[in-house]
């Protein structure tokens, strides 16, 4: 029930996507692969997602998955891309992904032509719902308070924790995303601290706090004992107080905006204008 657990950091937005392997069978799920961005000139890139495909055919491995902790709202998802190279993969995100479309349908005014029922997915997970990579069993565990749609993977002994927990002196994804809510990640941590401490923790992003190395694994025992955030007896009104300070002082990611749109879609571009032109809208006064 060990799985490997390959790590890619994506610099632009210190996100860090895996290739998790059962090295029994071969089999293989990609987690939160990133599609390049550059906002000044609105081109997209696939080198990151290139080195995630390059891995993965270096090691022979049979991507049955591609797995989304939630729509993310800083980088664009590479899981449309993928999914078009990797046919036997089915790109899953948690069933909230509804409840995201249909508020940022409405941010976006996307109208009647855009569904809100997930089905730019292959499957939507539940709360607890089981799966495997191969011969290892894994689990969905719901983690919202980030985003509505944010869920865990427990692969084997591996939990990517999506954005809940980051590397213990990271502390805590923030909460002031359009549906996010401090009280519920709280109580959504609770949850993986009931996960053995041995259980090996993999985190979405690393932003190097106090110019340390970048790093993406600890434990659930690590995060209980020292998690900068909220640790074994934090109170839930002390987390909030902490999280809300600090969301206080945040500005939204460079790329909400283009993230979104485009994340809502399963990473898909919208469809082109009659010249034949894909665009993206930004909102003016209204996130
Ligand atoms: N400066 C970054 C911000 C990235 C960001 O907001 N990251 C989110 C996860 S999507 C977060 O939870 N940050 C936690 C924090 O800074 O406390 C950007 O522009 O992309
Ligand atoms: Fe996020």
């Amino acid at each position: 029930m060990t799985p490997v657990v390959a790590p890619f950091f994506h610099e632009p937005s210190s996100t860090w996507s895996y290739v998790v392997s059962d090295p029994g069978t071969r089999q293989a799920a990609i987690v939160d692969p990133v599609l390049d961005f550059d906002a000044a000139s609105g081109h997209t890139g696939t080198a990151s997602a290139q080195g995630l495909l390059d891995h993965v055919h270096g090691k022979g491995l049979d991507v049955r998955w591609l797995l989304e902790t939630h729509a993310h709202a800083d980088h664009l998802s590479a899981g449309h891309w993928l999914k078009g190279r990797l046919p036997a993969a089915t790109l899953a995100i948690g069933e909230g992904i509804r409840t995201v479309q249909a508020r940022f349908a409405r941010m976006f005014n996307l109208g009647g032509d855009f569904p809100v029922d997930g089905s730019q997915f292959d499957h939507l997970f539940a709360d607890g719902e089981g799966f495997t990579v191969g011969g290892i069993d894994a689990r969905v565990i719901a983690v919202p308070g980030h985003t509505s749609d944010s869920c865990a993977y427990l692969v084997g002994n591996a939990l990517f924790t999506g954005d809940s927990l980051f590397m213990p002196d990271g502390g805590t994804a923030r909460c002031d995303f359009p549906g996010g809510s401090a009280a519920q990640l709280f109580r959504s941590i609770q949850r993986l601290y009931a996960l053995p401490e041995p259980t090996r923790v993999f985190v979405c992003h690393d932003y190097g706090p106090d110019g340390r190395d970048v790093a993406c694994e600890t434990s659930i025992g690590a995060q209980k004992r020292g998690n900068i955030h909220v640790r074994a007896d934090t109170t839930e009104g002390e987390f909030v107080a902490v999280r809300e300070a600090r969301d206080r002082t945040l500005d939204m990611p460079a790329l909400i905006l283009p993230a979104v749109q485009v994340n809502i879609r399963a990473g898909a571009l919208p469809e082109p204008d009659d010249n034949g032109v894909r665009y993206l809208r930004i909102p003016i006064d209204t996130l």
